[in-house]
C-alpha cells in the first residue's frame, strides 16, 4: 500500500466525514483518541438519533394507542411512523408484520414460545447452525425441554462457512423449523440465506433469520428472501438499545397465540374470557419503548441517506485492507475466512490470552471485544476459549485499521518483555 493511497483513499475521506455525525467518536480514552472497533456489540449513535429520543421526552411524551388528547395522538403517530420506516427497511409487505420487541433476543424468544410451543411435539426437529449466537440457541433448547423436540446442527467448515451439503441432509419429515443467523457475529460470514430458505421451503419448513449483524451492513428484503421470520436489534443499526424488530409473515403471525398478556394486546377482557387485538398489537403487551422506537426510525432514516452501493464498497474495501494488514502480523491467526463476509475480524495471538490483548489495546484507545462473544459452541469448534474481535462500521477508516495494527504490535512487544 503506497503512502498516497493511504492518505487519499476516497472511502477513507468519506468515513472521516461520516464519523462527524457521531459525537462519542470525538472522545479520548486513556488520553488517546478513541478508535471504536466494537460495533458488532453495539454501534455508536448519530446525533440525529440522540436528539430524536431527547425531543420525544421534551415535546411529545405521552402513552400510545390510549389517549385521545393531542400529545397521545402525536406520540402514537410517531411510534407508528417508526413501524412503517422499519417495514420499508426490510421491504415487508405490511406494517402489521412488524412487531416491536426489546431486540433480537426477545424476537427469537417470542417465536420459540408462541410459534414453537403451540406447534412442536416430541420427535420434531429444529435445525440451527454451529455459528449461532446463544440468543438463537438457548430459546430453542428451552423449547425442546418443553416439547420433547430436538436440535440438529449445521456444522461450519475451517473457513467459517456453513456446510450446506450437510444442511441438505438434515432436512427431513421431522424438521419443523430452521433458525440461522444471516451474518455471524464472530466470523463475519454472510450465510447463503436465500438458498437456505429455498431448500427449507421445498420441505415445507419455515425459516427464522437472525439479522442482528446483517441489517447495518447489507440491504435486506424479506419478500425476496421469502423468510418467515426476521429479527434484528436497533442498537446494532445506529439506533437505541432496548428496541428491535420481529418481522413475521402475516399468515404465520395471525395463527400464533400471544406471547405475553397485558394492556394493548387485547380487544376485550372479562373474567370469563379475553379476546385479542389484531396484528401487530397482539404481540406488544404493555407500554412499549416509545422513545426507542422513534429513535430506531430515525436511525433507519439516517442509514437511508447513504447509498448502499457506496456503503458496501467502503466496508468491503476496509475488510480487504484489514485482512491484509492483520495477516502480515506474525503470530496472529484470523478465525473466519469466509469468501462472503462483512468487516468483522476475530483473531488470536500466539502466547497471549485475548483478554490481555483487549486490555493492552484499550490502553492505546482501541476498543475491541474479547471473549466468547456468546458463541461458545463456535469457539469449541475452532478449539479456542475466546478470541479478540475487531468489528467495523460505516464511520471506520483505514486509519483505524493502522492504529489497531500498531496497538497489536505494541501488545506483542509488551508480552515479549
Ligand atoms: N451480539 C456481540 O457482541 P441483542 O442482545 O438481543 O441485541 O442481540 C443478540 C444477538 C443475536 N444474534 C446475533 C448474531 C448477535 O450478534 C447478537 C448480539 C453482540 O456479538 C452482543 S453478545
Amino acid at each position: 500500500m503506497s503512502l498516497t493511497n493511504k492518505l487519499f483513499h476516497y472511502d477513507d475521506l468519506q468515513a472521516q466525514f461520516w464519523r462527524t455525525d457521531f459525537p462519542l467518536l470525538k472522545s479520548r480514552v486513556h488520553d488517546k483518541p478513541l478508535i471504536y472497533l466494537d460495533n458488532a456489540a453495539t454501534t455508536q449513535k448519530p446525533l440525529a438519533v440522540i436528539e430524536a429520543e431527547r425531543n420525544y421526552y421534551l415535546y411529545t411524551n405521552a402513552n400510545v394507542h390510549r389517549g385521545i388528547h393531542s400529545l397521545s395522538l402525536q406520540a402514537t403517530e410517531a411510534y407508528e411512523h417508526a413501524r412503517t420506516t422499519a417495514q420499508h427497511l426490510l421491504n415487508a409487505a405490511s406494517s402489521s408484520e412488524i412487531i416491536f420487541v426489546r431486540g433480537t433476543t426477545e424476537a427469537i424468544n417470542l417465536v420459540a414460545q408462541s410459534y414453537g410451543r403451540s406447534r412442536l411435539h416430541s420427535g420434531d426437529e429444529i435445525i440451527l447452525s454451529q455459528m449461532e449466537h446463544h440468543s438463537n440457541i438457548v430459546p430453542w433448547q428451552m423449547l425442546c425441554q418443553q416439547t420433547g423436540a430436538t436440535l440438529r446442527i449445521i456444522p461450519v467448515n475451517d473457513d467459517g462457512e456453513l456446510r450446506m451439503e450437510v444442511f441438505a441432509g438434515l432436512l427431513n419429515e421431522h424438521t419443523r423449523l430452521v433458525a440461522v443467523t444471516h451474518v455471524s457475529n464472530s466470523l463475519g460470514t454472510i450465510n447463503p440465506v436465500a438458498e437456505i430458505v429455498a431448500q427449507a421451503h421445498r420441505h415445507g419448513v419455515p425459516v427464522l433469520l437472525d439479522g442482528a449483524q446483517a441489517v447495518a451492513h447489507l440491504p435486506v428484503d424479506v419478500q425476496a428472501l421469502d423468510c418467515d421470520f426476521y429479527a434484528f436489534s436497533g442498537h446494532k443499526l445506529y439506533g437505541p438499545t432496548g428496541i428491535g424488530v420481529l418481522y413475521g409473515k402475516a399468515a404465520l403471525l395471525e395463527a400464533m397465540p400471544p406471547y405475553q398478556g397485558g394492556g394493548d394486546m387485547i380487544r376485550s377482557v372479562s373474567f370469563a374470557e379475553t379476546t385479542f387485538n389484531s396484528l401487530p398489537y397482539r404481540f406488544e403487551a404493555g407500554t412499549p419503548n416509545i422513545a426507542g422506537a422513534i429513535g430506531l426510525g430515525v436511525a433507519i432514516d439516517y442509514l437511508n441517506n447513504f447509498d448502499w452501493e457506496e456503503l458496501l464498497a467502503h466496508e468491503q474495501s476496509l475488510l480487504t485492507y484489514a485482512m491484509q494488514a492483520m495477516s502480515d502480523i506474525p503470530g496472529l491467526r484470523i478465525i473466519g475466512n469466509a469468501r462472503e463476509k462483512i468487516c468483522i475480524l476475530s483473531f488470536v495471538l500466539e502466547g497471549m490470552h485475548p483478554h490481555d490483548v483487549g486490555t493492552i489495546l484499550d490502553g492505546e484507545g482501541v476498543a475491541i471485544r474479547t471473549g466468547h462473544h456468546c458463541n461458545m459452541p463456535l469457539m469449541e469448534r475452532f478449539g479456542v476459549p475466546a478470541t479478540a474481535r475487531a468489528s467495523f462500521a460505516l464511520y471506520n477508516s483505514r486509519h483505524d485499521v493502522d492504529v489497531l495494527v500498531s496497538a497489536i504490535q505494541h501488545a506483542q512487544e509488551v508480552f515479549k518483555q
